[in-house]
């Protein structure tokens, strides 16, 4: 063991590589999604009763909650006398970065980070360790584990505005990324089929824009304190609530409220239950009229959540005043203290270089916004569009972007290290076609599971036969929170 520990230490521990001493069942993998940058397996395992001895620090509280959610959901209980004890420790090495942690199970169970963020990511792989049943007894193979993300932003996006998601289906949303350590939420909270969120000073909003929603989809929308409880929700769990307010297209919700919003001569003020994209637009011409409203609308946003990124949408629209608007847009938000991120048309602005901008169309040139300078959050549609169907011909899916769908292969294959000046990675749930909580769950799941891959582990760490593996033993846990994932025929499932 102490010239395997030498070598990993001379050779750099990487998973691919995983040290497997004298022992016969320490080669196979680990049934970890994502999988951890270094997993040291060491023979023997550890048994832990159902008593518990719990340590933690100060400022380890999120870390603390999440391990103590886990622990009563497997019936362990915690008693200060225990012999098995889980220590949660702050470290101080900066190789383990903000979100990085170890985790060490020998007599004890030790995790260690940085930060709470890191510890709780611990936590998250710990249960995945763990079987999602309660049992008699648990069994933990002795290892360590040294893990941080490839990228900071991991991210999946909901579209409640075409059809809205209630309050309880975000919060099971964000335990189920967490526990897949995704980080952000993006909520796409308004286009020409709703408005979904409450706004001071526009009561019509959500009384006109709030009632709408595509045909056959879901109405609604989030109050203020609505908003509030999940971004609180999201805060426990590391999931930061990233608001979208789609400008200046996708705009016929709020027009449909506001008539004044639109340019004189639209005709068409209705609200809006169809599926194209790509005709409405705030009054470009009318300055006075549009940008108090967006001023307004952001200032409120910017109070209700607060992620340093702010999504001023962009996407889809022609017209000549375009560019001068989403310039306009972004630096009203920086002007607010923040940052935005438009949708990659949103390049075509002159925007400052610290926009974010978010990659969809695959045949996008993005190089120009490259050289200023931009970050970007990858979701090119043919690996990130999950409301394409997980086969080719899913009834209810789209396939503009790639007839045969995004099957979970195709996802996989998405290579986050191929491109530059990436942020990180994020797959969108667009809902024209997705009406209810269980159809979210078959377009969501397993294929968020990929993008938490592919946001956390590096490229040498993945591979997708292993990921099958991993993510079929797994299932259980996938059932255990409840999700009506799409049965994956290559699974077995
Ligand atoms: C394109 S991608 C859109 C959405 C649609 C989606 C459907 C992007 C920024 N805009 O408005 O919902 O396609 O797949």
């Amino acid at each position: 063991l102490l010239a395997t520990l030498a070598a990993c230490l001379l050779a750099g521990c990487g998973s691919h590589m995983d040290q497997t001493p004298a022992s016969n069942n320490t080669s196979e993998q680990l049934s970890l999604i994502p999988y951890p940058e270094s997993v040291m397996r060491m023979p023997g395992t550890l048994v832990l009763n159902k008593v518990v001895h719990v340590e933690t620090a100060d400022g380890t509280e999120t870390s603390a909650l999440a391990l103590k959610r886990l622990l009563n959901t497997l019936d362990i209980t915690r008693d200060t006398s225990a012999s098995t004890q889980i220590q949660l420790y702050l470290v101080d090495e900066p190789a383990l970065g903000d979100e990085g942690y170890r985790l060490d199970v020998d007599q004890q169970i030790i995790l260690s980070a940085n930060t709470d963020t890191g510890l709780f990511y611990a936590v998250q792989t710990l249960s995945q360790l763990l079987p999602s049943q309660v049992q008699a007894n648990y069994e933990l193979p002795n290892l360590s584990i040294t893990d941080s993300p490839a990228f900071s932003w991991r991210g999946n996006m909901l579209d409640v505005a075409r059809s809205f998601l209630p309050v309880a289906y975000v919060k099971a949303h964000i335990d189920r990324m967490a526990r897949f350590k995704l980080n952000r939420l993006h909520l796409h909270l308004s286009d020409d089929q709703g408005w979904r969120v409450e706004i001071a000073g526009y009561p019509k909003l959500t009384e006109i824009g709030g009632a709408s929603a595509v045909k056959g989809g879901r109405s609604g929308f989030y109050t203020q304190a609505e908003i509030r409880e999940l971004v609180s929700y999201g805060q426990a769990r590391n999931v930061t609530l990233v608001p979208e307010i789609d400008l200046p297209g996708h705009t016929q919700a709020a027009i449909a409220s506001y008539n004044e919003l639109a340019c004189d001569d639209v005709t068409n003020l209705a609200p809006y239950n169809g599926l194209e994209v790509g005709f409405s637009k705030l009054c470009l011409t009318d300055p006075d009229t549009i940008y108090p409203f967006v001023q307004d609308v952001l200032s409120e946003i910017v109070k209700l959540f607060p992620s340093e990124y702010i999504h001023i949408g962009g996407d889809e629209i022609k017209d000549p005043l375009y560019p001068e608007f989403i310039a306009r847009a972004t630096r009203m938000v920086s002007d607010l203290g923040r940052t935005a991120i438009a949708w990659e048309e949103g390049s075509v602005a002159d925007n400052d270089p610290d926009v974010l901008l978010q990659l969809w169309n695959d045949q996008y040139d993005i190089q120009p916004a490259l050289d200023r300078g931009h970050q970007l959050i990858l979701s090119p549609c043919s690996y990130s569009y999950f409301d394409h169907g997980n086969y080719q011909g899913q009834p209810d899916t789209y396939d503009w972007c790639r007839k045969e769908g995004v099957p979970l292969a195709r996802a996989y294959q998405l290579n986050p290290q191929d491109f530059e000046q990436v942020m990180g990675v994020e797959s969108a749930m667009w809902s024209e076609l997705v009406h209810s909580d269980n159809a979210a769950d078959n377009r969501l799941w397993p294929r968020v599971a990929v993008t938490a891959e592919l946001g956390w582990s590096r490229e040498d760490d993945r591979n997708y036969q292993e990921f099958l593996a991993r993510l079929n033993a797994l299932r259980p846990m996938l059932d255990a929170m409840g999700i009506e994932y799409y049965r994956e025929p290559q699974l077995g499932w």
